[in-house]
């Protein structure tokens, strides 16, 4: 032990604990309880998996969004349809995980009647990751796939000012009898999520992940915080960032990150704005087909994983076996920040 606060051990919880623990947290922020339970469930499901930055950590993101503000915690879904193969759902200002709850089963409906259908979430406020979202559809048998915008924290690749959000796309496709392939990952270089964690730990961040605040790249986690991020990919991540903002921004009639940004006032809140989901039922162009279509899908798979390569979801597939069979590990300073909470403390 050296006295640092990684080194200290974690909190073990199960997954009914950390359940239950998040709907207390959210609760005590006000947010209604079948908000608290959608928005804890995500949480859960992210922790789970492994995925820390979207895990139970969020309950301070989502904690502070609610005390700023930024978050309507009792907020009422209205879902419309626009036409024949269209789902809106308007959020009222309140977490994204609600109105995807309410939309889903008229999007699938609809995915299956027309063979593609699209859910636009609107006016909602966006803490989390994607791939629950999608795995849930392909689940139902549905290729799926997800993109939202976020707060303007990131820079078009040949500049060092941010433009865009971290920008996540997200898909998902059935396979029968096993979990589906799914893949999610921000257009950034990474989460900012990540980044966040990394500031927390006081670690440094490798030098492509960003730029300080005069454009130069930069090594210190609060410095890119304060500055720039950088897309993946250069110029191809930099194309998909931009097209995010477009098809899950003007399409649906929502905020860009930058608008989303300027509405936040600087209180510090997660991204609010739109969602844009599609539904493909591969039925639709296949017909009887559709099992001798998706075994040829089987074939691609195989052949990823026959020479060494991995696919997309496996470690977190495996975190989740891991972690319903040992229960989950909260980072200590995380935990004691979220029972601050809980003591009516504001979060950090
Ligand atoms: P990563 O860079 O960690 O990439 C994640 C994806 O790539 C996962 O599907 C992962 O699978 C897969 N992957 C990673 N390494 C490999 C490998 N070696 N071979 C094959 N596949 C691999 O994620 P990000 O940091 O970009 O994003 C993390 C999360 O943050 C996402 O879930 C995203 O939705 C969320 N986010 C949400 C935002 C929002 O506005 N709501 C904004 C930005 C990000 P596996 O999981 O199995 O490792
Ligand atoms: O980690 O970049 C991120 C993020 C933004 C909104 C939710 N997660």
């Amino acid at each position: 032990m050296t006295g640092h606060p990684a080194d200290e051990p974690p909190v073990a919880l199960s997954i009914g604990e950390a359940r239950d623990l998040a709907r207390r947290v959210l609760g005590a922020c006000g947010l209604a309880s079948d908000h608290a339970a959608a928005v804890a469930e995500t949480m859960v499901r992210g922790e789970r998996d492994g995925c820390t930055s979207h895990g139970l950590y969020r309950l301070l993101v989502a904690a502070r969004s609610v005390e700023q503000g930024v978050a309507v915690p009792d907020a009422v879904p209205q879902v419309t349809e626009p036409a024949p193969a269209l789902v809106r759902v308007d959020g009222g200002g309140g977490f994204a995980q609600l109105p995807f709850e309410r939309g889903m089963p008229l999007l699938v409906a609809k995915a299956r009647r027309y063979g593609i259908a699209a859910l636009a979430l609107n006016n909602a406020v966006h803490f989390a990751a994607l791939w629950p979202e999608v795995e849930a559809l392909a689940e139902e048998g549905l290729v799926a796939l997800a993109f939202t915008p976020s707060h303007a924290w990131v820079a078009p690749e040949g500049g060092t000012q941010p433009v865009f959000g971290t920008n996540p796309i997200a898909f998902a496709w059935p396979r029968p009898g096993r979990a589906p392939f799914v893949f999610d990952f921000a257009t950034s270089a990474v989460a900012r999520g990540e980044i966040e964690l990394h500031r927390r730990a006081g670690k440094p961040v490798p030098p492509d992940w960003g730029y300080d605040p005069q454009g130069q790249p930069s090594t210190d986690a609060e410095a890119v915080l304060a500055g720039a991020m950088r897309t993946f990919g250069a110029h191809k991540g930099s194309a998909l960032a931009a097209m995010v903002e477009l098809i899950a921004g003007p399409l649906i009639g929502d905020m860009t990150s930058a608008e989303s940004m300027a509405a936040d006032e600087g209180r510090g809140g997660s991204p609010i704005g739109g969602e844009l989901i599609l539904a493909i039922d591969p039925a639709g162009f296949l017909g009887a087909g559709v099992s001798d279509h998706l075994a040829r899908a089987e074939a691609m798979f195989a052949a990823i994983e026959q020479q060494g390569a991995r696919l997309p979801g496996t470690r977190r597939l495996a975190a989740r076996a891991r972690s319903d069979t040992q229960g989950l590990a909260i980072p200590a300073q995380v935990h004691r920040d979220i029972m601050q909470i809980l003591e009516g403390r504001p979060p950090k």
